[in-house]
């Protein structure tokens, strides 16, 4: 039985890539801003639609190097549902995460909750358009603005989605995107931030070089989130595939919503009205009651039938032992995304899923309505 797993990444053709190669053996250049590395940043920020945009060596580093492009301190209120890499972010800048709880349908940072979280100290608003889903961007700017706090939106997810025609990467004081090998398009590893402000890029491209302005100065601690030409050409032929394999993604999630709608107690999500979707995940909701049967045990019938599913945000990051004695992580302050944490499940979604694939996947969830 080959393993259907949650993701698989699209690799470009390899005939294609070797040319790359072999200009970087003949150049020596392999590193530290060459001519690929270069040419990458402008065709990423030509295709996404973005005025600055810095190419790190994963999305881990970049949101870092963000936060510290950005100068935040204090505490930063963020979401519990997410990738812990966005709440350690938070940590190890030396601030502290507050959390605050999400929107049901959406799964993103209810901006009706976030005021009553703002401190003195307070001097962010850190959240992360999950699942590619869009976060309520005028409501949480008009809050940052209010209280003069910086807006870091942890884009991960969001390659290619636009809202009303316009690229979501664009919003807040920066963005942060994820090309890790399990998202829509990968460069193996891989990240970058983007911004629409010129110092604030120059800023960042130092902090990714030690801090380096030039070959004697330092201007401040800075780490090394550079990538090499190897991911640099492999990116720009990345780029040119990218649309199908969005294309092919959407297949996808039309097969599920049309077999899955009316499976009783399982909830799934929709288009966006205005938004241009990736179709990165596929989560839907288990109610145990209506469904009879619970996520987690869903999630091991698959298990046993070579199927994959991952419990993407769970546990909550509020509940890791870093976190979980913050105020605001304490039971019962997040109810939304506790219960989502409890029900979620991320179904497998790639470009090279079969028909049979996903024909086995819906069938072993009605075959619970018939026990
Ligand atoms: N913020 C958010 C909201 C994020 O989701 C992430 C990353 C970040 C920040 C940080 O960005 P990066 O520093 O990663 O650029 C995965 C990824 O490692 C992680 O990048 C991603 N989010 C997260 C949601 O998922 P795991 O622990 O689930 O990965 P893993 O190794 O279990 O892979 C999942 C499945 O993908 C495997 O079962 C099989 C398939 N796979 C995986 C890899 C690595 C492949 O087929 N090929 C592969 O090379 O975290």
């Amino acid at each position: 039985m080959k393993p259907i797993y949650v993701t698989s990444p699209s690799l470009p053709p390899l005939a294609e890539f070797i040319p790359y190669l072999e200009k970087i053996w003949e150049s020596k250049w392999l590193t530290n801003n060459g001519q690929f590395h270069q040419q990458f940043e402008a065709a990423l920020a030509d295709y996404l639609g973005v005025k600055y945009l810095s190419f790190f060596t994963n999305g881990m580093i970049a949101l870092q190097t963000g936060m510290q492009a950005l100068r935040i301190t204090g505490e930063v209120i963020t979401t519990p549902f997410t990738f812990v890499a966005t709440t350690h972010a938070i940590h190890l800048n030396g601030c502290t995460p507050v959390f605050g709880d999400i929107e049901p349908d959406t799964f993103t940072l209810d901006p009706d909750k976030v005021e009553s979280l703002i401190t003195p100290r307070t001097t962010a608003i850190m959240p992360v358009h999950v699942y590619g889903n869009p976060c309520q961007h005028e409501k949480l700017k008009k809050i940052a603005d209010t209280y003069g706090l910086k807006l870091f939106y942890d884009a991960a997810h969001v390659f290619g989605v636009k809202q009303d025609g316009v690229s979501v990467a664009n919003w807040g004081d920066l963005s942060m995107l994820s090309f890790h090998a399990t998202k829509v398009f990968n460069t193996l590893e891989g990240g970058a931030l983007v911004t629409n402000d010129a110092i604030l890029k120059k800023r960042i491209d130092f902090l990714r070089n030690f801090g380096f302005q030039d070959e004697v100065t330092v201007i401040a601690p800075g780490s090394n989130g550079k990538v090499d030409e190897v991911r640099s050409a492999y990116g720009l032929i990345q780029l040119k595939y990218v649309d199908a394999e969005i294309a092919k993604r959407q297949m996808v999630a039309e097969f599920y919503r049309e077999h899955l709608q009316n499976v009783p107690g399982i909830s799934i999500l929709y288009d966006l009205p205005g938004v241009r979707h990736n179709y990165g995940y596929f989560p839907v909701l288990v109610d145990a009651e209506a469904y009879g049967m619970t996520r987690d045990d869903l999630y091991e019938k698959f298990k046993a039938n070579g199927i994959f599913a991952r419990r993407y945000f769970y546990p909550l990051c509020s509940e890791f032992p870093t976190y979980r004695g913050l105020p605001s992580a304490l039971p019962g302050n997040l109810p939304i995304a506790e219960k989502t944490a409890q029900e979620v499940l991320c179904l497998p979604i790639f470009a090279g899923l079969t028909a049979c694939d996903m024909q086995k996947i819906v069938e072993l969830m009605h075959s619970e309505m018939v026990r």
